[in-house]
């Protein structure tokens, strides 16, 4: 049993459809998701906000509530929570130039109407916070936005959010690239500092992504570390990536063994488990996968989870404290491979 209670967004669960060529998969239709994450044992979802209202644009403020309303009916059937709302900007062409950093005011102002659809649902469905994915806040030709006013002209979204409800925290993914090619706040750092920036800081979090520290050259457990070191970390999206390049969502420690580890132990450390969050999930079934195995790496993702949580119970601060002392950090390196490496 892990200690930990698991989250999964619809979208781990995808057709293998990338910028270079067609889907390999069928599309599975959402309710069919649901059930199967239930029958999985997640007890939690992320939602997109187009995930839990399809089409959320061409509908009424009264249709988004009743639809959201349906949804939640489902998930209680299911005895799911729904852990966050993220409202799926870059999917619209009127954001081509990032949303809250849109600089036309039109489409700020449906950027922000969005959000606010997004924190509405997210009441409905009783989830605490939205994750706002910076994916295209950023440029793709520098000279368009100015920067310092456009950065500002983020800050002031986000103020308007924590206005608009006084409950609702805000959780900010970072990603250094991609869609975006130069980010305006890439990193936990800037996340974290953005936070600060506004009228309410206490209620602004980051949500960690393995893959994203890892894409910057950072690690992904002092990521973690410094958001919690911070009391900033809201939410975690575990995965692996091969290094600084496009973002892959690979299965949790495929890449990298040891740092998988580490991130679990501070979560563990840091009684992650305690405070009632969720470990989320945010991978994706390679494009070679065949249809029915569509779910298996969310279910290795959970394995190496719990297999890396006995490997935590096992690992003796006090051996590593002797080790220090005498300067042999030789023998550190060789307790965290045979740990590793051995039953
Ligand atoms: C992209 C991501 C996103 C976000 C998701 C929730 C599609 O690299 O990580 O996944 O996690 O949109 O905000
Ligand atoms: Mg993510």
């Amino acid at each position: 049993m892990s200690r930990f209670k698991f989250s999964v967004g619809p979208w781990n669960v995808a057709s293998g459809v990338d910028v270079y060529g067609p889907p390999t998969r069928d599309e599975i239709p959402m309710k069919e998701k649901i059930k199967k994450f239930a029958e999985m044992g997640f007890d939690a979802i992320q939602f997109h906000d187009d995930d839990a209202v399809p089409d959320i644009s061409s509908k009424s403020e009264e249709q988004i509530i009743a639809e959201a309303k349906e949804l939640k009916a489902l998930l209680d059937e299911y005895n799911l929570e729904a852990e966050f709302v993220a409202p799926r900007l870059w999917f619209e062409p009127q954001f081509k130039d990032g949303a809250y950093t849109a600089p036309i005011k039109e489409n700020w102002e449906h950027a922000m109407w969005r959000t606010y659809r997004s924190i509405d649902i997210a009441n409905i469905l009783g989830a605490k916070f939205i994750v706002l994915w910076l994916a295209r806040e950023g440029t793709l030709c520098m000279e368009s936005k100015p920067p310092v006013e456009t950065i500002q002209q983020l800050t002031k979204s986000l103020n308007l959010m924590l206005e608009y409800d006084e409950n609702i925290k805000i959780a900010i993914e970072p990603k250094p690239n991609e869609p975006i090619d130069r980010s305006y706040a890439g990193t936990v750092g800037h996340a974290i500092a953005l936070g600060n920036a506004t009228i309410d800081p206490d209620r602004m979090g980051v949500l960690v992504e393995s893959a994203h520290s890892t894409m910057v050259g950072l690690e992904a457990t002092h990521d973690l570390a410094f958001a919690i070191a911070q009391n900033k970390l809201l939410s975690v999206h575990i995965n692996d990536q091969n290094g600084i390049k496009y973002d892959q969502d690979k299965i949790f420690a495929a890449e990298n063994l040891r740092s998988a580890f580490n991130q679990i132990k501070v979560l563990c450390d840091s009684d992650y488990d305690k405070e009632g969050k969720y470990v989320g999930l945010d991978v994706k079934a390679m494009r070679s996968t065949s249809f029915e195995h569509s779910y298996e790496h969310l279910a290795n993702t959970i394995k190496v989870v719990k297999m890396l949580e006995d490997k935590v119970d096992k690992f003796d601060q006090a051996v590593v404290d002797e080790y220090v002392k005498d300067g042999n950090y030789e023998a550190i390196e060789m307790y965290i491979l045979e740990l590793l490496l051995t039953k």
